[in-house]
């Protein structure tokens, strides 16, 4: 019996084949059961992403109450300034900024969230869809040469990484969130391979915030970047989700990366993003990450 015919109130709905859950049949919020709670995070760790519709009474107290039940929080953002009184809330708004470029959230510092949650807020007509990424799937179908490889690979990710996108115009609100982004610099060491902390399984620890890898020069990056994150975005590693008003999605940010669709033009798209707390990764010979640049303790520790 696997996990997805396990009787309980909740019912488990495969949106592929191998990535992603919708989850109907449950409330969301602070006094959830844990025997639900225990289901949500089992269906998490297997699929990566779940998602949760017609979630309309969830407000932001109820949300950051349900987020706690999956661990401690982190603050909203390592320098984007928080959404809410308990600074565990980051505003995620299409006029300020607009996450089209694949990445696993906030590994520049050393211990990226354990987990994302996502609520809807205001959402375009049409488009605005967020596509996720299962990286220990795109581990586990790599040719075995390319995983002994990538095994042994560290990077270096950063939050000053946009240096291939233009500076948004000044005065914009585009370029406040910009300079927020980069208001303090964070640099780390990761391995490109990370034995995730709850499943043992390897998954591919990679994304936008890649600047270097350890040991290699700048053209051999250029070259051997693309061979792997081209891997993990293939499309049977996908998800895509289309939002509707009062969706809930929670993603395993161990084990996925995820790209905004910015299709939508001017439309307004707001939601409210709440990171759940996560460990030190470490590589398949058991080294762990190293902070090379900024201190990111009070993030980690928030709430
Ligand atoms: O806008 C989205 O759908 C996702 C934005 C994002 O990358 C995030 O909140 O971490
Ligand atoms: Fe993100």
């Amino acid at each position: 019996m696997t996990l997805l015919d396990t009787p309980s109130a909740a019912t488990v709905h495969p949106v592929t084949g191998t990535v992603g859950a919708e989850i109907s049949g449950v409330r969301l919020g602070p006094d959830l059961p844990a025997e639900a709670v225990t289901r949500i995070r089992q269906t998490l760790l297997e699929r990566k992403v779940v998602f949760f519709r017609d979630q309309h009474h969830l407000d932001e107290d109820g949300q950051i109450g349900f987020a706690r039940l999956l661990g401690r929080l982190t603050g909203a953002h390592p320098t984007v300034p928080a959404g809410d009184d308990t600074g565990t809330v980051l505003p995620v708004d299409g006029s300020a900024s607009r996450a089209n470029q694949w990445h696993t959230d906030v590994t520049f510092v050393d211990r990226p969230p354990a987990f994302s949650l996502l609520r809807a807020v205001t959402l375009p007509d049409a488009g605005g869809d967020t596509v996720w990424a299962d990286t220990t799937q795109a581990y586990a179908r790599l040719p075995e040469p390319l995983k002994a490889l990538a095994d042994r690979l560290r990077a270096v990710h950063t939050n000053a990484h946009d240096y291939a996108r233009p500076v948004p115009p000044e005065g914009s609100a585009e370029r406040q969130h910009f300079q927020q982004f980069v208001a303090e610099v964070f640099e780390t060491e990761h391995p490109v391979v990370r034995v995730h902390p709850e499943t043992g399984e390897r998954t591919l620890l990679l994304g936008g915030f890649v600047r270097s890898f350890v040991g290699l020069g700048a053209r051999d990056f250029a070259a051997l970047f693309p061979l792997l994150q081209d891997r993990i975005t293939r499309p049977e590693n996908l998800v895509r989700w289309s939002w509707r008003p009062g969706d809930v999605a929670v993603f395993d940010n161990r084990a996925t990366q995820h790209y905004a669709v910015d299709d939508y033009g001017s439309a307004d798209r707001r939601l409210r993003r709440v990171t759940v707390a996560g460990d030190l990764p470490v590589g398949v010979d058991g080294q762990p990450s190293i902070a090379r640049r900024g201190d990111a303790s009070d993030y980690a520790r928030a709430a």
